[in-house]
C-alpha cells in the first residue's frame, strides 16, 4: 500500500462506491438536481460547495470561495487536505478521478469519517461534471499542484502535475451546459442567500462571495454565533420582546441539534428547519419534537407559576408560536429525507431526542430567566384570548359561508362556471373599475370582486382585527377555502387570483397589502402559484382609425419610433387608473384571454418573502427607505 493510499486512515478510494453511468444524468437531469431551470444551475453550485463544506465539517477546512467569473463560469475553492489522488484500487485510476466521473461517489456514502453531509442527498460533484460543458480540477496536496480536466461526465485530461504549493486544498471551476439549462445567468443574490444561510447553519466557516462580471461585488459571510446570529438577522427589522437569543445545542452519539429562538412583537410564526444544512421546508421530525416540547414547557411553566390559572384553557401550539423567529438545524449520519420534495426529516429516532433536549434546555432558560418568561407568557396569553375571539369572528364568516352562494358578498360579482380549473375572480380596485370589469367579463369563467380603497395592512393586525375587515372577509367568502389553520385548497373556488389595481403608486401598494395577506394567512395560495397581477395599459395611442394599448415606458417609445415613420400625428392617452377605459377597453387590455397579460406571482423563499413584507409593511421606516432605495432600480413606477 502507498503512503498516498492509508489518506488519513479515514477515507480512501476503496470507499468509493461504483454505481450508474453519467449518462443517466445527462438524460434526467431533473432527477439529480431537481430541475433544469434556474434553481437546478444554482445547485450545481451548492454541490461543489458542500464538499468544501463537509472538509470544513471534518475540521481540516477553514475558507472556501465561491467566484462568479466573467464568462458565467463558477470557480469553488477551499484550503482543506485537498481531495485525494491515490489510485483506485479497482478502476486504477485517481480517486479525485473518481470522485468526478462516477456517480454518488465520495465519502458521502461511506459513511464513517463524513459526519454528516448535506447537497441534494449527496449527489457530488460527479453530477456537476456531468451537466457541464467543462470542468477543471485542481488539488493541493503532497506538496504538487495536481490538475484534471471533464467534460460532460468524461474525462478530458490524465491528472497531471502542474507544478508545487506548500499549502493544500481542492478548486474547481465548472462551465455549466446551455444545452441542459434554460438559462446559464447565474443570479448573484441566489448565491448571496443560499452562502449566508450556509455560514449561519455552520458557524464559525468563513465563504466569500465575488461576482467578476460587470458589477463587482464581494461579500464575506462568516459567523461566530452560527443559528442565533440568524435569528438575529432575520428579526433586525422586527421589534423584539427579548434582547438575549434563546440559544442551545446538544450532541449525542451520532445526532446533533441546535435551537435558536427569539420572540417579536408580530402575529406570525416564522420557523425554519435544517437537517444536514438542508432547508426542510416540508419539516419533519425534528420539527414535530421541537412544537410539542414547546407547547408542553410553556404550559408547564404558566400553571407552575400561575400565570394559566388552573380552570384557564391551556395555551395552544399557536398560542405559543405566535411571534417567534425559531431555527432548529439536526445533523446526523444517516438522514432520511420524505415528502413530495424531498424536503421532509423522516428520522423517527430524531423527535424524541429533539423533545427531550429542546425540554430540559427551554425549561432552564425560563427558570434562569423569569423576566424574559413571564414578558413570552403575557404575549402567548394574549394570543390564546385573541385566538378565542377570531374563532368566534371565524366561526362567522365558516357559517356565512355554509350557507353557500346566498352569503357571497354583495358586491361580488359570479361566474357561473363551478368548476374551480376553470373559474377566476377579479380583485379590482375601486367601484368604477369593478363595474366596468363586471360590464366587460366573460360571465361564465369570470367572476369580480370590486374592493374599496385600501386593506387592512395585517402585518401589524392580529387576527381577531383582520376579521373585523369587511374587504377581508369579502375575499375569505368569495374564496372558500377558509384562512390559517383552516386553510382548506381543496375548497378554493378559483384557481386564478387576479389583483387589478392602477398602476400607480396606490395601486401598488393595494397589491402589496393584498399579497401580505394571502402571504401570511393563504400562503399556499401563493405557494401553489394561484395569484396573478393583472397588466393594465399605461398608454393608448390612436393614429388615423388604429389604436395600440402599451404596457410600459420602453413599450411606447418603440411604438412611437415605429409610429414616426409613418407620419402623422398620433393621439396619446396615459391612463392615470383602471377607471379612465370603458369596459370595452378593460376587457380588451387586461381581461381578455388572449390579449392580457397576468404576472404570476411565485414565493421564491420564505425567510426572503418574510423579510420583504416584513420592511415592506412592518413598523420601522429606516429599513423601508433603505429597501425602497435599493430596489428602485427595478421598479416601473409610473410618477
Ligand atoms: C472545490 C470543491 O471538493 N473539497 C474536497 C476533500 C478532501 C477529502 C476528500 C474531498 C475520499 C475519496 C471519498 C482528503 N484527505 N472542494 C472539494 N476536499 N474529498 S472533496 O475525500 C473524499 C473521500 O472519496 C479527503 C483525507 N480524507 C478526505
Amino acid at each position: 500500500m502507498s503512503a498516498e493510499t492509508k489518506v488519513n486512515n479515514q477515507y480512501d478510494a476503496s470507499q468509493i462506491q461504483v454505481l450508474e453511468g453519467l449518462e443517466a444524468v445527462r438524460k434526467r437531469p431533473g432527477m439529480y438536481i431537481g430541475s433544469t431551470g434556474p434553481r437546478g444551475l444554482h445547485h450545481l453550485v451548492y454541490e461543489i460547495v458542500d464538499n468544501s463544506v463537509d472538509e470544513a465539517l471534518a475540521g481540516y477546512c477553514k475558507n472556501i470561495t465561491v467566484t462568479i467569473n466573467k464568462d458565467n463560469s463558477i470557480t469553488v475553492e477551499d484550503d482543506g487536505r485537498g481531495m485525494p489522488v491515490d489510485k483506485h484500487p479497482k478502476l486504477g485510476i485517481p480517486a479525485v478521478e473518481v470522485i468526478h466521473t462516477v456517480l454518488h461517489a465520495g465519502g458521502k456514502f461511506g459513511g464513517g469519517g463524513y459526519k454528516v453531509s448535506g447537497g441534494l442527498h449527496g449527489v457530488g460533484a460527479s453530477v456537476v461534471n456531468a451537466l457541464s460543458t467543462r470542468m477543471e480540477v485542481e488539488v493541493k496536496r503532497n506538496g504538487n499542484i495536481y490538475r484534471q480536466e471533464y467534460a460532460k461526465g468524461k474525462t478530458i485530461t490524465p491528472l497531471e502535475v502542474i507544478g508545487t504549493a506548500k499549502k493544500t486544498g481542492s478548486k474547481t471551476t465548472f462551465w455549466p451546459d446551455p444545452e441542459i439549462f434554460d438559462e446559464t445567468v447565474y443570479d448573484y443574490g441566489t448565491l448571496e442567500h443560499r452562502l449566508r444561510e450556509m455560514a449561519f447553519l455552520n458557524k464559525g466557516i468563513r465563504i466569500t462571495l465575488s461576482d467578476n462580471r460587470d458589477e463587482k461585488k464581494k461579500e464575506v459571510f462568516h459567523y461566530e454565533g452560527g443559528l442565533s446570529e440568524f435569528v438575529r438577522h432575520i428579526n433586525k427589522n422586527k421589534e423584539v420582546l427579548h434582547k438575549e437569543v434563546i440559544y442551545f445545542e446538544v450532541v449525542k452519539d451520532n445526532m446533533e441539534m441546535e435551537v435558536a429562538m427569539q420572540y417579536t412583537d408580530r402575529y406570525n410564526e416564522l420557523l425554519l428547519s435544517y437537517a444536514n444544512n438542508i432547508n426542510t421546508v416540508e419539516g419533519g421530525t425534528h420539527m414535530a419534537g421541537f412544537k410539542s416540547a414547546l407547547t408542553r414547557v410553556f404550559n408547564d411553566y404558566a400553571r407552575k407559576n400561575k400565570i394559566l390559572k388552573d380552570n384557564d384553557d391551556s395555551l395552544s401550539g399557536e398560542d405559543v408560536r405566535e411571534g417567534l423567529t425559531g431555527i432548529i438545524s439536526v445533523k446526523l449520519t444517516q438522514p432520511q429525507f420524505e415528502g413530495q420534495t424531498k424536503a421532509k426529516l423522516g428520522n423517527s429516532e430524531v423527535r424524541g431526542f429533539v423533545e427531550t433536549s429542546t425540554s430540559e434546555n427551554l425549561t432552564a432558560f425560563l427558570e434562569e430567566h423569569p423576566t424574559e418568561a413571564r414578558i413570552i407568557l403575557d404575549k402567548c396569553l394574549r394570543a390564546s384570548r385573541a385566538r378565542e375571539a377570531a374563532r368566534k369572528a371565524r366561526e362567522l364568516t365558516r357559517r356565512k359561508s355554509v350557507l353557500d352562494s346566498i352569503s357571497l358578498p354583495g358586491k361580488l360579482a359570479d361566474c357561473s362556471e363551478k368548476d374551480p380549473a376553470k373559474s377566476e375572480i377579479f380583485l379590482v380596485e375601486g367601484d368604477s373599475a369593478g363595474g366596468s370589469a363586471k360590464q366587460g367579463r366573460d360571465r361564465i369563467r369570470q367572476a369580480v370582486l370590486p374592493l374599496r380603497g385600501k386593506i387592512l395592512n395585517v402585518e401589524k393586525a392580529r387576527l381577531d382585527k383582520i376579521l373585523n375587515s369587511d374587504e377581508i372577509k369579502n375575499m375569505i367568502t368569495a374564496f372558500g377555502c377558509g384562512i390559517g389553520n383552516d386553510f382548506d385548497i381543496n375548497k378554493l373556488r378559483y384557481h386564478k387570483i387576479i389583483i387589478m389595481t392602477d398602476a400607480d403608486v396606490d395601486g401598488a401598494h393595494i397589491r402589496t397589502l393584498l399579497l401580505t395577506f394571502f402571504y401570511r394567512y393563504m400562503t399556499p395560495l401563493i405557494e401553489g402559484g394561484y395569484v396573478y397581477a393583472a397588466k393594465p395599459p399605461l398608454f393608448m395611442t390612436k393614429r388615423n382609425k388604429e389604436v395600440y394599448y402599451t404596457y410600459s415606458e420602453r413599450e411606447q417609445d418603440k411604438l412611437m419610433e415605429t409610429l414616426s415613420k409613418k407620419g402623422g400625428k398620433p393621439l396619446i392617452q396615459r391612463y392615470k387608473g383602471l377607471g379612465e377605459m370603458d369596459f370595452h377597453q378593460l376587457w380588451e387590455t387586461t381581461m381578455d384571454y388572449n390579449n392580457r397579460t397576468l404576472v404570476q406571482i411565485t414565493l421564491e423563499d420564505a425567510t426572503a418573502a418574510d423579510e420583504i413584507f416584513t420592511v415592506l409593511m412592518g413598523d420601522k421606516v429606516p429599513p423601508r427607505k433603505r429597501f425602497i432605495e435599493e430596489n428602485a432600480k427595478y421598479a416601473e413606477i409610473d410618477i
